[in-house]
Formats: C-alpha cells, sequence, structure tokens
C-alpha cells in the first residue's frame, strides 16, 4: 500500500454490544498488517493485562451478596485502563507499534457517564488517570440498542451490565453519538447495513485518515 505511516498510532473500535466490532477489529487488524507490514497490538477493555483481566472478572460478573455499586464500576473500569495503558499501550506506542483497541475511554463515557448518569466523575477521573491521553482514531459502530441486544441475544448468558434495560443503553447510544459530533478523531459507522457495506466504509475511512 502507497505511503504507509511509520509512527504506531492508537486506532479504536467502539460499540453498543451486537454492533458488530468482533469482525470490524479483524478487518482493521488486517488492513493495518498490510499498511504497516506487522500485526498491530491489539488490545480489549476492561481488560488486557493479567491485572485488568481480574478487574474484567469483577465488573462482568453478578453478585447478589455484594452488588456493585455504579461509581465502583465506574472506578474499576479506570483502574484497568490504567494499567493497560501504562504497561501495554504507551510502550508499544513508544517502539513505533501500532495498537488496535477494542473499546477505550469513549465506552466509559457513553456507559458510566451516559447509562449510569455519571458524567462529572467519568470526566474527573479519565482527566485524573489518562490526562490528555487519547487514541488517534475511534471508529464508532452505531446501531440502536433493541438491534444490537437482537443480534446478540443468541450468544448465551447475559452479563452484569448486558441485563441493563434498554433505556441504559439508549442513553450510552445518544451519549457516544454526542462526543462524536464533537470530535473529529471520531468516525461513525452505520452498523445497521449489510456487512459488506459496513465493512466498505470502514475501509474508506481508513484509507482516507490513514493513507491519503
Ligand atoms: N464497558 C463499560 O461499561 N465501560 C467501559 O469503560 C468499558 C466497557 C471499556 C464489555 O463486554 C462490557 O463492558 C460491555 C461494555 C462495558 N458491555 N455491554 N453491553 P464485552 O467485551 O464482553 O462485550 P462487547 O464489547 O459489548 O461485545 P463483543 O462481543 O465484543 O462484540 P459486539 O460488537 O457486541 O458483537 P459481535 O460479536 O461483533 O456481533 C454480534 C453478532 O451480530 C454476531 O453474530 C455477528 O455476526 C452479527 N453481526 C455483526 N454485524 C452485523 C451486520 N452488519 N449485519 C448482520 N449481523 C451482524
Amino acid at each position: 500500500m502507497a505511503n504507509p505511516t511509520t509512527a504506531g498510532k492508537f486506532i479504536v473500535i467502539e460499540g453498543l454490544e451486537g454492533a458488530g466490532k468482533s469482525s470490524a477489529i479483524a478487518l482493521v487488524r488486517d488492513f493495518l498488517h498490510q499498511l504497516n507490514g506487522a500485526e498491530p497490538v491489539c488490545t480489549r477493555e476492561p481488560g488486557g493485562t493479567p491485572t485488568a483481566e481480574k478487574i474484567r472478572d469483577l465488573v462482568k460478573q453478578v453478585s447478589n451478596e455484594d452488588p456493585l455499586c455504579d461509581e465502583a464500576e465506574c472506578l474499576l473500569m479506570y483502574a484497568a485502563r490504567a494499567q493497560l495503558v501504562a504497561n501495554v499501550i504507551k510502550p508499544a506506542l513508544a517502539k513505533g507499534d501500532w495498537v488496535l483497541g477494542d473499546r477505550h475511554n469513549l465506552s466509559s463515557l457513553a456507559y458510566q457517564g451516559g447509562g449510569r448518569g455519571l458524567l462529572p466523575l467519568v470526566q474527573a477521573v479519565s482527566r485524573a488517570t489518562l490526562g490528555d491521553f487519547a487514541p488517534d482514531l475511534t471508529l464508532y459502530l452505531d446501531i440502536p440498542p433493541s438491534l444490537g441486544l437482537a443480534r446478540a441475544a443468541n450468544r448465551g448468558a447475559l452479563d452484569r451490565i448486558e441485563q441493563q434495560a434498554i433505556e441504559f443503553f439508549e442513553r450510552a447510544r445518544d451519549t457516544y453519538l454526542a462526543l462524536a459530533a464533537a470530535d473529529a478523531n471520531i468516525e461513525v459507522i452505520d452498523a445497521t447495513q449489510p456487512l459488506e457495506k459496513v465493512h466498505a466504509d470502514i475501509l474508506a475511512v481508513l484509507k482516507q485518515r490513514l493513507v491519503d
């Protein structure tokens, strides 16, 4: 591919449950491999380091004896993210590697900020833990929650966050869209389209933002 960018960048895929992140990540990973001649470092959030994966288990499990309160959920998301950024993402970027993230800070703004109504807490913890650190490009796969949850319904038992009422996901989607409208580094992809069209739109954005 012509004119590859040499310094590593941090690319993130975001979207509600069932938006199609898994196949989008495979597509972007292949694109970056072709562009740079090397696989990007792939991360997922919450998770991606041994400590952050333990936190992932904590936030996903249902406990009737000790239900996770919204503030603890928010702080745990940032504890996991701080570990991942410090021990994986920043070292990889410093080496010149590309990093491809399955979710990042925008998920906390959407789910904990919009969904849980904790935006001031999310913004304060985000500033305190990440400072100005942010992805170079985020692809937000936009889908109405009713469609996303229907697509994801066949995947077995729902975790604690997946069990939230549809209004929670609607608030999260509204927040995703509002933040995307205000940030030139977030591209919205219409994920209600057939998969081939979603992928064509993703490749068009990647070519325009990373190659042209
Ligand atoms: N969370 C949070 O609250 N705060 C945070 O800061 C962070 C996360 C970082 C992580 O769960 C949970 O944590 C998540 C947000 C919260 N909870 N929720 N809800 P996860 O990592 O286990 O799950 P996920 O990230 O939500 O989902 P996923 O499984 O990784 O991917 P997906 O995008 O939801 O779905 P998919 O597997 O790619 O696609 C679903 C199905 O739809 C599949 O069968 C596809 O073949 C099909 N599909 C996909 N695209 C299409 C199109 N275009 N047409 C037709 N069918 C399609």
